[in-house]
């Protein structure tokens, strides 16, 4: 980049009223990339005759490979626009799903976006995907629709046909618009609603408005006369808003251009009789303005410069547009450079897309106080509840000033590794005309010195190579060296090191190299930690230690230009950039602030679901630290991707799909950890869940047969036997065990939680999560300020799960639930069924104060022994008994409860601890001891006898509470074990674009792997379906690239998680009648899916499989015979 454009950036970044910060949204292959590059030739970064080759945003090598853009990258572009300058902060962001968190982190930082739809295509999912995601994010779209040369070459479609079908487009995206305007609307009148008193007297009307009449939604939506429209074809390099055909045609044609504006996309025609623009074109038959004056000549110039190669005519039509075109286009074989080289001049499309982005995007200033709000409020608190300090801190948000008091406010959105030898300060820098005319001046002295010498010599004007060097030479040479500017570090370490950037934007205040700022980690909470500081204190200050607080130093701020970065000193409000020396603060993204009053920023919001998982280790095992520090640096640049290590030690990465997984895997071996490493193949998470018995006979069976099976299957597979004389399990599936100690006993039934209940619960998982959290600081007495919404949420979902549980055996169900499970909020109940224990409700939050009183006067011993049962049923719901997955929609009622002394031992005060890490600390005691004591098979005598001396003193804490969590683990284990057990399976919902010719192949893939088609649809005006199933996630490894084989490419599929489905087969049925041993043989080795999936996990885990050996080969035999 020049010093002299790096300046002017620099002097734009002042200006905040004249910067954009955009970025390029669409479906994946919609043309992002294409277009950013053009709008990058337009700033002189490459060459117009590559834009759109280049694809110069996509700087990865497996990104240009693929051909697809894995992340996304920024970079600042200088517009000029009417009399002013603009500074455009371009972020292009990928398309496919696997990468949508690279689209969140890219949204969070922007103020607008461009979203791009293909023009044949038309909206797909991730189109609407990202436009919820941009309106999520209050930021503002405007559209692009691209590809338009398709509708001309490829569907050959007239002129007229095109207008109907960009029309249809244009129709499609604003109906998605229209939905989340519609959504946002009737919840805020549902929250009015609320907030206003209910009217008191009787006899007044109800208002049956939802508000929409009032509310002004004409400028959310795309029109071309609104400026928010440019129709292109950024591989050819064109495009136009209706704006400039309307002022060329103004001049031609002396209309007035506020007319033309108006009239040019809409069903208006010219008659030209009486030289007058008159409306109702459709109805007369007559050409719309938009097909007359716009299309026709578009497609004119295809036709004489593509289609007919018309020389004269096209000739013609250059010098009536008054363009010039060099010769080499002119004469080159391929049309398209003529046609490009034409376009280019006529109607670009960077100055139509850029100057669209000028007009219609906010700038920074304009930040409305409702994003701010949004971007500060913390969690579960309201704005105006956070203390007035923070509060403040929205007037500089609003102000986005650059102003030397203004506190300095950051968001990093992502961290991205760079190889650090390529930063600006150890690249080798041009050098300047100063120093290129003093090494001239010296390499002319030394050449005259070295004639001088020459001649001294022989007079033949050589040098002998004997002679000693002179000290002029020395000292000559030395200078040479000073002036060559070297990159000394790179130099000395060969080894090529990654270094992280973060990717970040300034909303407020400036930033400067050195300047120290807090980092504010995402639980900081200023109400809670503001006072543990001192009053007006500094980052460089020497302060207390604050939780989630810490101190940082900006060591580089960087402009970020795509593939480059250049050096900056400091960065004002209102702009993006990249931030060096971050690598030890922060994790994936964080909030910098000057002041600790600041919140950290709500956080992104990703639409992917992490889900793919493998296992990695490295080649040799000698690499395994490399592979740790690989994977932990891998971790810290993906915003998505999880590294977890398991309890069996296996590193175990987590991606959201095949192609997220490919790219991480890549990172891995090239960048991070620099080894070979070996990946697993993936592992598939599988649920565990309870069905109703069968209530219908199917093939002439008794009825309980499916119970008694798995009872039968139970006995097989708990071979201990001392464990059969405490548990005890009755035809209904009632299982009642006995502590080793037999101080307790508990009877446990489980049975399915009704599907909708399993979704509800499944997608409240945070809210219940957060209730959980309530319950724990008010069971402990602390006061919490809660926000109304959240309490209001709380009882919503109380609520929903009355309405849902309907019927005698959910009565007052809502009411007894005891916990959730696993981890506290998963999606399985834990009832309370015993008539004689009463407890405080989950939903305590919610109740007055008085409840609180009734929670603390319950005994304390009971209360940890209620802990030990929910700690049980939490580890059973962990993995389940079939595979060891976890637990899905099933609901453990505990009916019976016994405890016999000397069961309750002294009371023991806990009220000296704090009880959340004491329990935690029995719970994670406790698995522990449970697992050994199972695995290791300890009979209960001996069992007994460890425990007996410290029975009395250990207290609940002690031995008791353990095996009563054990028990319980047991108990629901075994109650899940009565009933018909089924697995879940993950699914992906698929969409497929596909030409007529290849759907059939397209169905024979998804046939193949158990893909269920929801429905097909096929695209009006083209011969393209779109193709909808669902795809169970173990089917789905290497789908895409057999479909894209199987259909020559011409397919391609999107998967995204959709739910999880219980698979119909019954692992464990094995043939009982006649008809079924005819059916399936006598060893039932048929293909069972269920089991087949059960039996690979179960392998994986190392656990015992049930497999049938064949005795007898018996086809083998009959085949000899033949012989
Ligand atoms: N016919 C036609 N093809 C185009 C146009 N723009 C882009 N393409 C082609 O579409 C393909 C995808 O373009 P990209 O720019 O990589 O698409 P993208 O949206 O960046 O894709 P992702 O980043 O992977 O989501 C490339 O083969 C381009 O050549 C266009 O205007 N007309
Ligand atoms: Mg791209």
């Amino acid at each position: 980049m020049g010093l002299r454009s790096l300046d002017k950036i620099t002097a734009l970044q002042r200006h905040p009223a004249n910067t954009r910060n955009l970025c390029i949204l669409a479906h994946v292959d919609h043309g992002k990339t294409t277009l950013a590059d053009c709008l990058v030739a337009s700033n002189g970064i490459i060459s117009t005759r590559l834009a759109g080759k280049l694809r110069y945003l996509d700087s990865r090598k497996d990104e240009q490979i693929r051909g697809i853009t894995m992340k996304s990258s920024a970079i600042s572009l200088h517009h000029k626009h009417g009399d002013q300058d603009y500074l455009v902060n371009l972020i292009d962001s990928p398309g496919h799903v696997d990468f949508s968190s690279e689209v969140s982190t890219a949204i969070r930082l922007c103020d607008g976006a461009i979203v791009v739809v293909d023009a044949v295509e038309g909206v797909c999912p991730q189109t609407q995907v990202v436009l919820r995601q941009a309106w999520l994010e209050n930021i503002t779209p405007v559209l692009v629709i691209n590809k338009v040369d398709r509708l001309i070459m490829e569907l050959k479609l007239t002129t007229q046909e095109a207008y109907g079908h960009l029309q249809k487009i244009l129709e499609q995206v604003n109906a998605i618009t229209g939905a989340l305007f519609t959504s946002k609307v009737l919840e805020e009148r549902a929250e009015k609603d609320k907030t206003e008193d209910k009217p008191k007297c009787r006899d007044q009307l109800y208002d049956w408005s939802a508000g929409l009449e009032e509310a002004d939604d004409s400028h959310l939506y795309f029109s071309p006369e609104q400026g928010n429209v440019v129709f292109a074809s950024a591989i050819d390099g064109w495009g136009f808003s209706i704006q400039q055909f309307a002022s060329i045609y103004s001049e031609k044609m002396g209309i007035d251009s506020e007319l033309l504006l108006k009239s040019l996309w809409g069903d208006f025609y010219l008659n030209a009789k009486a030289k007058k623009i008159v409306e109702g074109a459709q109805a007369k038959g007559k050409k719309p303005l938009f097909v007359q004056l716009v299309l026709d000549n578009i497609w004119s110039l295809y036709d004489a410069v593509v289609t007919n190669r018309d020389k004269e005519k096209v000739e013609k039509i250059v010098s009536s547009l008054g363009l010039k075109v060099m010769a080499r286009d002119f004469s080159h074989s391929d049309p398209k450079v003529l046609l490009s080289a034409i376009c280019r001049q006529w109607l670009p499309v960077s100055s139509a897309v850029l100057s669209m982005v000028c007009e219609k995007l906010p700038s920074p200033l304009d930040m409305t106080s409702e994003r701010a709000e949004k971007l500060l409020s913390l969690g579960t608190r309201q704005f105006n509840s956070l203390p007035e300090r923070t509060q403040e801190l929205k007037e500089a948000f609003i102000q986005c000033s650059s102003e030397e008091n203004s506190p300095t406010i950051i968001f990093v959105s992502k961290m991205f590794a760079v190889d650090a030898s390529t930063l600006p300060q150890f690249r080798q820098r041009s050098l300047t005309l100063e120093e290129i005319s003093q090494r001239r001046e010296l390499a002319r002295s030394r050449h005259a010195e070295m004639m001088a010498a020459g001649r001294l010599a022989g007079g033949d004007g050589t040098k002998d190579p004997n002679l000693p060097v002179t000290q002029q030479e020395v000292q000559a040479a030395a200078k040479m060296e000073s002036l060559t500017v070297r990159n000394s570090t790179a130099t000395e370490e060969n080894e090529p090191k990654e270094t992280f950037i973060a990717f970040a934007r300034v909303y407020s205040g400036v930033v400067k190299k050195g300047q120290r700022l807090f980092v504010l980690g995402p639980k900081y909470d200023p109400a809670q930690f503001l006072c543990m500081l001192p009053d007006g204190c500094h980052a460089s200050d020497s302060l207390p230690d604050v939780p989630h607080l810490s101190c940082c130093t900006i060591e580089g701020l960087y402009l970020l230009m795509g593939r480059e970065l250049e050096e900056l000193e400091e960065v004002p409000a209102g702009n993006v950039l990249g931030i060096g020396g971050l690598d030890e603060k922060v994790l994936k993204s964080a909030t910098l602030s000057t002041s600790p009053a600041c919140c950290p920023f709500t956080p992104l919001n990703f639409e992917a679901t992490p889900i793919v998982r493998v296992a990695i280790e490295p080649k040799h095992p000698s690499d395994m630290p490399k592979l740790v520090h690989g994977m932990r640096l891998l971790n810290q640049a993906d915003p998505c991707a999880e590294v977890l290590i398991q309890e069996t030690g296996e590193h175990v990465l987590v991606t959201a799909g095949e192609v997220h997984l490919q790219r991480c895997l890549d990172d891995l071996r090239e960048r991070f950890a620099k080894i070979e490493v070996c990946a697993s193949k993936p592992i598939i998470p599988f649920r565990e869940t309870v069905v109703l018995p069968p209530k219908v006979d199917m093939v002439n069976e008794d009825f309980g047969k499916q119970q008694k099976m798995a009872i039968i299957h139970l006995v097989k597979e708990e071979a201990s036997p001392s464990l059969s004389d405490t548990v005890h399990v009755d035809s209904g599936g009632l299982v009642t065990l006995t502590t080793p100690s037999r101080q307790h006993t508990l009877s446990v039934r489980a049975f399915p939680l009704p599907l909708e209940v399993t979704h509800l619960l499944e997608r409240s998982a945070e809210l219940i999560q957060t209730l959980e959290q309530l319950n724990i600081s008010v069971r402990e007495g602390k006061n919490v300020d809660m926000s109304p919404r959240i309490l209001e949420d709380i009882s919503g979902l109380r609520a929903q799960l009355e309405k849902l549980l309907q019927g005698k055996k959910w009565r007052n169900a809502v009411d007894r639930i005891w916990s959730f499970g696993p981890r506290r909020y998963g999606p399985n109940i834990l009832l309370n069924s015993v008539d004689s224990y009463h407890r405080t409700s989950v939903w305590q939050c919610l109740a007055q104060p008085d409840a609180t009183v009734e929670a603390e006067t319950q005994s304390r011993v009971l209360r940890d022994f209620d802990n030990s049962i929910i700690s049980g049923f939490q580890l059973a719901t962990l993995s389940g008994p079939m595979c060891e997955e976890p637990m899905m929609g099933v609901c453990f009622a505990v009916e019976r409860w016994e405890i016999q002394s000397p069961a309750v031992p002294k009371h023991l005060d806990s009220s000296k601890q704090d009880p959340a890490s004491v329990k935690a600390a029995s719970e994670k005691s406790m698995e522990k001891k449970a697992k050994k004591a199972e695995e290791d098979g300890e009979d209960e005598e001996d069992r007994e006898e460890v425990q007996a001396p410290d029975a009395t003193a250990a207290g609940c804490y002690g031995p008791v509470s353990g095996q009563l969590i054990a028990a319980m683990k047991d108990a629901c284990r075994h109650a899940f074990q009565a009933q018909p057990q089924r697995l879940m399976a993950a699914m992906y919902t698929c969409e497929i674009m596909a030409t007529s010719e290849v759907l059939g192949r397209v169905y024979g893939v998804l046939g193949k792997r158990e893909g269920r088609v929801l429905h097909e649809e096929m695209k009006e005006g083209t011969d393209i379906f779109t193709v909808k199933a669902l795809l169970p996630v173990a089917e789905s490894f290497g789908f895409g690239d057999e479909i894209r084989k199987r259909t020559s490419g011409l397919a391609s599929p999107q998967l995204v998680f959709s739910h999880w489905e219980t698979i119909s087969s019954d692992p464990y049925w094995v043939p009982t009648t006649e008809e079924e041993y005819l059916h399936f043989g006598e060893k039932a080795d048929s293909e069972n899916q269920a089991l087949k999936y059960m039996n690979a996990v179960r392998r994986r885990k190392g656990l015992y499989v049930e497999e049938k050996i064949v005795e007898h080969a018996e086809k083998q035999r009959t085949l000899s015979k033949n012989k």
